[in-house]
């Protein structure tokens, strides 16, 4: 079995301690070491460690996607007088070489040996040379310990029973208080209970993969991870996986290496199912991304988002005139655009089935999977939220034609994130681009057609115009996308404005060639070769 050192703690609970505020009597009882137990769960436990110091570093999180202003970061190309002077000290930069190493996200990056934990599993290497695309290690399943690692005595797992409301609400707490926000701690993903419901509880959803830890004492809930089945392709390769999502640890535990034993914890659940690889995404860089998309950030109430601190005022600009850029109209302009309907499924399953299958990484959905994707529905009825009803979690809109085929479908979902201090906004309405398909991108086997590109570069930008403008009715404030798919077509001519947040993909005990993401490294949109990625998380 593993052979794997035991590792613990590093840090002292006074630095945690210094660093939030204690909301809940329970939580003194959080102020205790963790330990990294690396050892297989059925062996003892090894001699602890000397105890060293832990800097803490910035962290550059997912949640920045939720902040990078589209004004902020698009105002170093709009001309004014601070744009030149960043412009040619870049010029100089590249001129030397250097501007790679600035502009490449993927090197903000520690030492290899750094990563204490990440570098015990089988993840491809930063420095590793890929002869060849396939998993790095095989296991059976009986060699897959049957008890959960071990946790310190004040802690212990639990499987979250999903199907409980007050379990979904209990997840829904910790994460709406302690999940990803941007590096200022402006702004944290607002999970709903309803969108968590619909992320997680997919059909053939896996109850054992969704690892809680609860304090013995108080029964609260301060960690927690989730994984659902996914069926990937990856070029040629099918791969039956999981996707790892919502991770998060209680603020007062952090950096107390608890996040190591959950993966080891939710890994051995999963592959005690027979199941061996992983997708995850993260804005942290580790070892080591298989593509890197980057966040685009389109304003559809550029006021809110300027008073919130998401939009600065571009130097030179006044505020009527951003709002102004903004405006869109009131009305959609594709012909037989409308709301999809469940017996759309049909068409909509082949139309994505076959523009997926364009793409080097994408997921093969179930017909059963995608209704639940694009229709979800919640309550105690089942009904499907009304379109303007703003509890709706995703939205799916469907181009149908004189003939009745479906020819386009796009589709967008609610997240939201808190505002933690502002005085008149508490939340971020954001719509984020989910799945799409346009049936002219099937009008060439190649996605390199160049005919074929600018007429579907004039189909998605109507059809994300319109999406735009179903959104700006729907009440959201912005409008996220990534640079994944065939997005690096439209993003900037629909005014969306490049972010300074990277979402990182990563597969876990499978070695890959990289995967385009869509830009390029001087920050500009790859529009020739666009992204490789077509698997949206959430
Ligand atoms: S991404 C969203 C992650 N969540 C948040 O950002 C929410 C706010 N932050 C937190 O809750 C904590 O800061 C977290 C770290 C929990 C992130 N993915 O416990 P620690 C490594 C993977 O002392 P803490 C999402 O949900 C870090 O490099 N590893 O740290 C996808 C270090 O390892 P190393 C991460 O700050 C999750 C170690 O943890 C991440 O208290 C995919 C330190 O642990 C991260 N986002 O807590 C998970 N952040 O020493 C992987 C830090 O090596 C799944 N770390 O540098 C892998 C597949 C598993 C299934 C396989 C089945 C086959």
């Amino acid at each position: 079995m593993s052979d794997i050192p035991v590792q613990l703690a590093e840090l002292e609970d006074s630095d945690v301690a210094s660093e939030v505020e204690v909301d809940n009597e329970d939580e003194s009882q959080l102020d205790h070491v963790i330990l990294e137990n690396s050892t297989n769960p059925e062996e003892t436990q090894g001699k602890p460690k000397k105890k060293k110091k832990h800097h803490k570093k910035k962290k550059k999180v997912a949640a920045e996607e939720v902040v990078a202003g589209p004004v902020s970061s698009s105002s170093v190309s709009n001309g004014s007088p601070s744009s030149a002077k960043l412009n040619s000290f870049r010029d100089l930069l590249e001129k030397l070489a250097l501007a790679d190493s600035l502009s490449d996200p993927v090197d903000k990056r520690k030492s290899m040996d750094q990563y204490r934990f990440w570098k015990t599993q089988p993840v491809v290497k930063f420095d590793q040379p890929i002869d060849d695309e396939g998993p790095i290690e095989t296991k059976t399943t009986d060699q897959i310990p049957d008890s959960p690692y071990p946790l310190l005595e004040e802690f212990e797992w639990e499987t979250m029973d999903l199907t409980n409301p007050e379990i979904s609400n209990e997840i829904f707490d910790l994460l709406c208080n302690n999940y990803v926000e941007d590096a200022d701690s402006t702004f944290r993903f607002k999970y709903a209970p309803e969108f968590l419901d619909w992320a997680m509880r997919i059909p053939n959803y896996q109850p054992e993969w969704h690892v809680g830890v609860r304090v013995v004492a108080t029964k609260k809930l301060v960690a927690y991870i989730s994984g659902i089945p996914v069926n990937l392709r990856l070029r040629n390769n099918k791969i039956a996986g999981a996707e790892i999502n919502f991770l998060c640890v209680h603020k007062k535990l952090r950096a107390k290496r608890l996040t190591p034993l959950m993966i080891k914890e939710v890994t051995r659940r999963i592959n005690k199912s027979g199941i061996w690889q992983a997708l995850y995404t993260a804005g942290v860089v580790l070892p080591k991304p298989v593509s890197t998309c980057r966040y685009y950030h389109r304003s559809l109430n550029w006021p809110k988002l300027h008073d919130i601190g998401f939009s600065p005022l571009p130097a030179g600009m006044t505020k009527a005139k951003m709002i102004a850029r903004y405006k869109l109209p009131e009305t959609t302009a594709t012909l037989g655009l409308r709301l999809m309907q469940r017996d759309d499924i049909d068409q909509v399953y082949d139309l994505l089935s076959a523009y997926l299958a364009k793409f080097e990484l994408a997921q093969e959905f179930e017909k059963g999977e995608l209704l639940h994707w694009l229709m979800y529905t919640y309550g105690l009825d089942g009904k499907l939220n009304q379109e303007m009803d703003p509890d709706r979690i995703v939205w799916a809109y469907v181009v149908e034609d004189s003939n009745g085929l479906i020819t386009d479908f796009m589709s967008f979902y609610r997240l939201q994130s808190t505002v933690i201090s502002n005085d008149k906004h508490e939340t971020l309405n954001a719509a984020y681009q989910f799945y799409y398909a346009s049936s002219i991108a099937l009008e060439t086997q190649s996605r390199a057609d160049s005919v074929n590109i600018v007429k579907l570069k004039a189909r998605l930008m109507d059809l994300f115009n319109d999406a735009l403008i179903l959104a700006k009715r729907l009440d959201f404030d912005v409008f996220n996308a990534l640079t994944l798919l065939d997005n690096p077509l439209f993003l900037e001519e629909l005014k969306f404005g490049g972010g300074d947040g990277y979402l990182h993909y990563y597969l876990f005990n499978y070695k890959a060639f990289p995967i385009n993401g869509g830009y390029l490294k001087d920050g500009q949109l790859d529009q020739k070769n666009r992204s490789g990625v077509a698997v949206v998380m959430l």
